[in-house]
């Protein structure tokens, strides 16, 4: 039975025929069906003594567990007493990477709410989509981005209310949390299947999707990724640079510490100069970001002593083996490429240190089962490229939007990803299904080319992409942003035209290719191909106009 006193998260759900099948065959995912995570995830640590280890490390502060249990009390004290929140609202949270964004998340869920967070950098537009989609009648939001929060007002009739924190002042959060009955809290008696998160994608084309998450899912990521591939223990410090309102950044800098009474280290700005500053100063264990910045901050490794440093974790787009190897040498740290998505809320194909293949993302995260499959949803043999199929302990299930029949096929997951399965079961990426070069007849992968291009000396970042082409429909372009010392000379392109063809079959070399400055990226760190595409398309008719 719900806890829900406002059902509308429930309501709607997709109906039950269009959701994925869900599979807890591992003891460890066998969940009560009453629960609150972050009872299992923070207060279960208080109570077992574990109280006075450090839990959240800030440049501005450091808490305890203890001490975030109480901040996320006297939070979840406001949200039902103050602001009149009840179990199934949702609630918008706003704010960097910082102490109190975590305690936000965890007040919300914890008092039995439903968190909606939002990147730093969105706009009033992209703001109030979600508002009116989840329809959210509170906002928790740090104060210095109350510019945008404000303007975001204007164009969300359904938010009521917008509550700050930071700043100082009468009816900041900071000081409605102040009164003395307010460090204890009874937590909201949820059911594991209640909806806990909606998180929304950075949908590149199209309305963003809220992808909704029950208690359950919190720990199952936890407990099936975490547990089994990243393997993170008590001492361990985490770090790291996506924003907690990706549900990576949610899974690698609070879900995964806490799940194991580790510590996590919070920086606001976490450029690849930051990062690595940062890892140094707080000794950081276990780092999470992109691809793009492990290789920028490889070129930065010798100012700094990262030698804390234990595991890494890169997703959100494939790691190249050249990155991998260049890694691997500089530090002796085999980074733990990952596939996740919004939808299966983080990591579901990634392989520990000792079973890694270098290029291939890995193998199934124990308690997933990933396959690769026809356009028809029929599985394929191995070594055929085909479109990733998965299932597990988590699964897509968007806030009433049609596009669930599209991600959710026959009980599995379709991630839009091209793959290929290896006769070991090791998944090698290709593309993003719709992003797939068709040259001449010929299917030819932009991430192929890129890794190829990436082993090259001469090139810091590259984006492949296809441009429109009258004779062989598109062909192969490269955007390729040189290292210090080198420039875009006609000689340089040859050079690396004769690389590709040499590195992968000659027919996916890039005929042409141009030099930038930097790549367009989302805020979530991945390539924009579709902007590559139309500045490619842009060059095209520029060059048939003149
Ligand atoms: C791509 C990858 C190749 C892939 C995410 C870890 O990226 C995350 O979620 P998004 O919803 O995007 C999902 C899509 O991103 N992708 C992610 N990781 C990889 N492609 N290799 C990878 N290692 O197209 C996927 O379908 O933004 C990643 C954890 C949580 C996440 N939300």
């Amino acid at each position: 039975m719900t806890a829900h006193l406002d059902t509308f998260a429930r309501d709607n759900l997709p109906p039950r025929a269009q959701w994925p099948d869900f599979l807890f065959e591992l003891p460890e995912l066998n969940y009560p069906s009453r629960m609150n995570c972050v009872v299992e995830l923070l207060d279960r640590w208080v109570a077992a003594g574990h109280g006075d280890r450090p839990c959240l490390v800030s440049p501005a502060e450091t808490l305890t567990y203890a001490q975030l249990c109480e901040r996320v009390n006297r939070m979840a004290n406001v949200l039902t007493h103050v602001l009149g929140m009840l179990p199934g609202h949702r609630v918008l949270l706003r704010g960097p990477n910082n102490p109190m964004m975590v305690a936000a998340y965890l007040a919300v869920i914890k008092a039995g709410g439903v968190a909606v967070a939002t990147m730093p950098l969105l706009r009033a537009k992209e703001i109030a989509y979600p508002i009116g989609k989840a329809k959210i009648r509170l906002a928790l939001c740090d104060h210095r981005l109350a510019e945008e929060m404000e303007k975001a007002r204007a164009l969300a009739p359904d938010l009521e209310r917008i509550v700050h924190w930071g700043g100082g002042g009468a009816d900041t959060l900071d000081a409605l949390m102040a009164p003395p009955g307010y460090d204890t809290f009874i937590p909201c008696d949820t059911a594991s299947d209640d909806v806990c998160l909606i998180a929304f994608t950075s949908g590149t084309t199209g309305e963003p999707k809220g992808t909704m998450h029950f208690h359950r899912d919190m720990l199952a990521t936890c407990d099936s990724y975490g547990r089994h591939v990243l393997r993170a223990e008590a001492r361990d410090r985490f770090i790291g640079s996506p924003p907690l309102a990706f549900t990576f950044g949610l899974g690698g800098l609070v879900l995964f510490p806490l799940r194991v009474g580790a510590a996590t280290v919070l920086v606001e700005k976490a450029s690849p100069d930051d990062l690595l500053a940062a890892i140094e100063k707080f000794g950081a264990t276990i780092a999470f970001t992109a691809p793009t910045a492990y290789r920028a901050m490889l070129a930065k490794l010798a100012e700094r002593d990262i030698s804390s440093l234990r595991k890494c974790v890169s997703a959100g787009e494939a790691l190249p083996k050249a990155t991998f190897e260049a890694w691997l040498a500089a530090t002796g740290i085999k980074i733990l490429d990952g596939i996740g998505a919004t939808e299966m809320l983080h990591i579901f194909i990634g392989s520990p240190e000792e079973q890694i293949r270098a290029g291939a993302t890995g193998k199934a995260v124990p308690g997933y089962e990933a396959r690769v499959v026809d356009a028809d949803g029929k599985a394929l043999p191995s070594n055929t490229i085909g479109h990733l199929a998965v299932r597990g302990p988590t699964g897509c299930r968007y806030l009433a939007d049609g596009r669930q029949r599209h991600y959710v096929r026959d009980g599995w997951n379709i991630t839009g990803d091209t793959y290929l399965m290896d006769a070991d079961g090791y998944f090698w990426y290709q593309a993003r299904s719709d992003d797939m070069i068709v040259s001449s007849g010929y299917n030819i992968a932009g991430p192929e080319v890129e890794a190829a291009l990436l082993e090259h000396p001469a090139v810091a970042e590259c984006g492949v992409v296809g441009a429109p082409d009258e004779e062989r429909g598109q062909i192969v372009k490269a955007y390729v942003v040189l290292h210090p010392g080198y420039s875009g000379d006609p000689a340089v392109t040859k050079t690396l035209q004769e690389h590709v063809k040499a590195a992968i079959a000659p027919y996916k070399y890039p005929r042409t290719i141009e030099y930038v400055t930097q790549l367009p990226r989302t805020q979530t760190g991945k390539l924009q191909r579709f902007e590559l595409r139309r500045m490619a398309v842009d060059t095209a008719s520029h060059k048939l106009a003149s």
